[in-house]
């Protein structure tokens, strides 16, 4: 919730009045009562990396500093709110589980409860941030603000990224402009939307791309909106993360050029294995040695997903597969890793193949 200009000066005099007696707290309480309240959930990533040297900008080690430090390398966040830091995980993101995902979720929506917090920024690896993101678009049921940032350079490196990324988040996360558009990500000046960001470019500041388009940009602290997003999210959500235990079992198989029917069988044999996301060359399409394999762990009661390894369009149901006839679901534009996020979730709820269909139309 937050406190409308007009409340918060009326807090500000009320204040103001009652400590007039001590000069200088008085302005200066009533500066920190005016700004927004907002907690840096850091996860590690190359954020909080370090490098040998300034010019180590691609050779360095992730998730070594720690997020106070973060904070006290960045004054000017002290400009835009008042911040404070917890240390939720440090560890690199490729390193992530779904326990991490379930942990991180629901601390998110424990702040996002609490009525003194009004933006949340959560400092992540950049190699599954997308994942992360699009989870907890899904699950955690809030409109503030939940900004989700990483870096593509340690701090150490000439032309580090990662201290304007994180103000940049900040920033957004303490705007009230920023309500209600779901999770958002905010990298290389962009505000992209938690649900379609992708990292497109894996050694590039401008690492992180949506096929449809960023929501906006955020520039020297003002957001700049140019779209909304049309898909269900947070507080629109079905899903909801109070009322999450665990996450079902979904795996990915890719899909290439002589690809072995044995790939499919192997990952096939995973252990409560629930749902199997295949990333399909083209619009999804399935070589003809593998739609067996998929049929049989269909006929076993575990739901296939067709997504496509190619970065850009949606996959169209019933065109390269009948997916009607084979009880199949198709991931509409997301990718074979949102895919997954998104069939864990569903899964909590539904396993029929119908439902699936409807919630990837809808999320
Ligand atoms: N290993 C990468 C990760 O933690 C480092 C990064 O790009 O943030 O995702």
């Amino acid at each position: 919730m937050y406190l409308s200009p007009r409340i918060r000066c009326w807090f500000a005099a009320a204040s103001l009045t009652a400590l007039s007696a001590v000069p200088g707290l008085a302005a200066a309480q009533t500066a920190a009562a005016i700004k927004p309240n907002v907690v840096i959930l850091a996860t590690g990533g190359t954020i909080a990396g370090a490098g040998a040297t300034t010019v180590n900008s691609a050779s360095y080690s992730a998730a070594k500093v720690a997020v106070d430090k973060l904070i006290i390398g960045l004054p000017e966040l002290q400009n835009v709110a008042n911040v404070r830091g917890e240390q939720t995980f440090q560890i690199a993101s490729e390193s992530f589980t779904n326990d991490n995902l379930l942990v991180l979720a629901r601390r998110v929506s424990a702040l996002a409860k609490d009525p003194a917090v009004n933006g949340i920024v959560v400092t992540h690896g950049t190699d599954t941030l997308e994942e992360t993101a699009y989870f907890l678009n899904l699950v955690v049921h809030t409109d503030k603000p939940i900004v989700v940032v990483g870096s593509m350079r340690p701090g150490t490196a000439l032309s580090a990224d990662g201290a304007l990324n994180l103000y940049d988040a900040v920033s957004v996360a303490a705007s009230a402009d920023a309500m209600g558009k779901g999770v958002l990500v905010t990298m290389n000046d962009e505000i992209n939307s938690g649900r379609d960001v992708v990292k497109l470019i894996n050694i590039k500041t401008e690492a992180f791309k949506s096929q449809w388009g960023a929501l906006g940009m955020v520039v020297e602290g003002k957001n700049y909106w140019f779209r909304a997003p049309v898909k269900r999210h947070t507080m629109q959500s079905e899903f909801d993360i109070d009322s999450i235990q665990s996450l079902p079992v979904v795996e990915i198989v890719y899909g290439y050029g002589n690809v072995p029917r044995s790939a499919v069988d192997a990952i096939g044999a995973t252990p409560g294995l629930q749902a199997i996301v295949h990333a399909g060359t083209g619009n999804g399409s399935v070589a003809d040695r593998v739609v067996p394999a998929l049929q049989d762990l269909r006929a076993k009661g575990i739901n296939v997903i067709r997504s496509s390894r190619v970065p850009a369009g949606f996959v169209l149901r019933n065109a390269e597969q009948p997916d009607d006839k084979y009880d199949w679901v198709v991931a509409h534009d997301l990718n074979p890793q949102k895919a997954r996020i998104l069939a864990m979730v569903a899964m909590t709820k539904t396993r029929d193949p119908k439902e699936l269909q409807r919630i990837f139309w809808s999320y």
